[in-house]
């Protein structure tokens, strides 16, 4: 050890200046008067696409242009709002930059439009996230610029009096801000984004829907949805990826009031940028999303078949519409998932079969007409049995049988009640092909059956009658 020598001091105020040097070199977050390396227009997409990795290595001056338009579209099947976007669709287009970005934002409210709107984006550093500089009146066009002084996945919505209200309606999306190094290359990127609906009528109710403040109030909404409606990525609309592909998801939670259990059934997160920040935590299985905020997820997909992305609060999920898919296309790998490999009775000594099946309704349920069987069967089919059997009745190939043009349904004498009052095991034959899967007995009341039934045996081209209810309690009181 060397003893303390007279030039210790100076060495010590020279490293000291040395860092102070290097903490203001020219990759430091908050340089303002950072050289501008070229300008281009940001590329923006609709959800689920997600704009390609900037690619960039030099600051840039990005053009960002976004167009507020108020209109009527899909909520829910047979359910329309008036919704306030940005850039038509709900949520609003994703927008792409880099850490250090000159971003130049203009904001144009259609002429046709009926209210004021501006934009805070989460991304800005400055008063109100933008809000008061692209204050916009209707047939007008706004614009102020920003630096993208901190990398993340960050939300935008609209911050116009009564904020709650145009947030609700549907004006909100996400904007990412590259770290200058850029994140990990990945096979697929997808935008998703959580919201709510506070509507009028109840969830499903046939027609053109609007905003209910006090439900808002309460904070119980009858929609919860991603990307905008029930089912926007749902069947032929699913998220499409390759077994053997890495998946990154962009995904923020808008609330206007609840905090998401994001989950992907089937998946574990491989990494998860906590809260869409610097932060990465490994190996989840559900992350809370704020209201207001995000998150960037990632996994590797070892496996084919269908993930079902939901908010685990789970009846947000199957119930309001909290529900997307991604489809895993390839082969199997029964090194990482067999599938079922046995299915046997099992009946323990000294029990009895037990059954939750709710009794047979004491008075007698009013019947209906065929049309109004239709349309409520139509909402219980889409929420009870289109996850198996798919919204178009085809069924899954080698799974789940198609009840579309079925050959077996049309033959049954009880017109398929049974199936569903008890569940279905053991091989059965339709159109010709064998299936010898479980369909579990379903929690549904004799009208709700008979409304189901009448829907499935009279849609996609089957040729039945309609169900009544008692026809359904007559196969109840049978038994099994
Ligand atoms: C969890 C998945 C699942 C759900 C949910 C489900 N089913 Fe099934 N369903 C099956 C399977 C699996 C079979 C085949 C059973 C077998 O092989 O014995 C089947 C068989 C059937 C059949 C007979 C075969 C055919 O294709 O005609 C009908 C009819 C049917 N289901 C209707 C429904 C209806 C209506 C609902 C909603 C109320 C429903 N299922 C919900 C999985 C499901
Ligand atoms: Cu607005």
């Amino acid at each position: 050890m060397k003893t303390k020598t007279p030039s210790a001091l100076p060495r010590v105020v020279f490293c000291l200046l040395l860092l102070f040097l290097a903490g203001c070199g020219p990759v430091e977050k908050g340089e303002e008067n950072e050289p501008v390396g070229g300008y281009h227009e940001a590329i923006l997409t609709h959800a689920p696409e997600v704009p390609p990795p900037t690619g960039y290595t030099t600051t840039q001056k990005v053009i960002v242009r976004m167009e507020v338009v108020e209109k009527v579209m899909r909520l829910a099947d047979g359910v329309d709002y008036t919704f306030w976007t940005f850039g038509g669709k709900v949520p609003g287009q994703f927008v792409r930059v880099r850490e250090g970005d000159m971003v130049e934002f203009y904001l144009d409210n259609h002429p046709d439009n009926k209210l004021p709107h501006n934009i805070d984006l989460h991304a800005v550093t400055g008063p109100g996230g933008g809000a008061e500089a692209s204050m916009t009146a209707p047939g007008h066009t706004t614009q102020f610029t920003f630096k993208a002084l901190n990398p993340g996945l960050y939300v935008y919505h609209c911050a116009t009096a009564p904020v709650g209200m145009h947030i609700a309606n549907g004006m909100y999306g996400l904007i990412l801000v590259e770290p200058r190094e850029g994140l990990p290359e990945v096979d697929k990127e997808f935008y998703i984004m959580q919201s709510e609906f506070y509507t009028k009528e109840d969830f499903g109710t046939p027609g053109v829907t609007s905003f209910d403040m006090q439900k808002a109030l309460d904070e119980n909404p009858d929609y919860v949805v991603f990307n905008g409606s029930v089912g926007a990525n749902m069947g032929d609309q699913a998220m499409q990826v390759n077994v053997g592909e890495t998946v990154r998801l962009y995904v923020g939670n808008i609330g206007p009031s609840l905090v998401s259990s994001f989950h992907v059934i089937g998946e574990i997160f491989d990494k998860v940028y906590v809260e869409g920040g610097t932060l990465v935590n490994e190996n989840v299985q559900s992350t809370a999303i704020p209201a207001g905020g995000s998150a960037i997820i990632e996994f590797k997909c070892e496996v084919p078949g269908t993930l079902t992305v939901v908010d685990h609060s789970v009846f947000r999920a199957f119930n309001k519409g909290a529900i997307a898919q991604i489809h895993v296309n390839g082969e199997e790998n029964v090194a990482v998932f067999t599938g079922k490999q046995k299915d046997a009775v099992y009946l323990p000594e000294g029990s009895a079969v037990q059954s939750i099946t709710p009794a047979a309704e004491d008075k007698p349920v009013p019947e209906r007409s065929f049309n109004e069987r239709m349309e409520l069967g139509k909402i219980l089919y889409e929420g009870n049995c289109a996850a198996c059997h798919q919204k178009n009745g085809q069924g899954l190939p080698g799974a789940f049988p198609p009840v579309a043009g079925s050959d077996y349904l049309m033959a049954r004498t009880d017109k398929g009640a049974g199936i569903i009052l008890f569940g279905l095991s053991g091989e059965i034959h339709v159109n010709g092909v064998a299936y010898d899967g479980i369909m579990p007995r379903m929690m549904l009341s004799d009208d709700e059956i008979a409304n189901v039934l009448t829907y499935v045996r009279n849609t996609w081209g089957n040729q039945g009658d309609l169900v009544s209810a008692a026809e359904v309690a007559a196969v109840r009181a049978k038994g099994e």
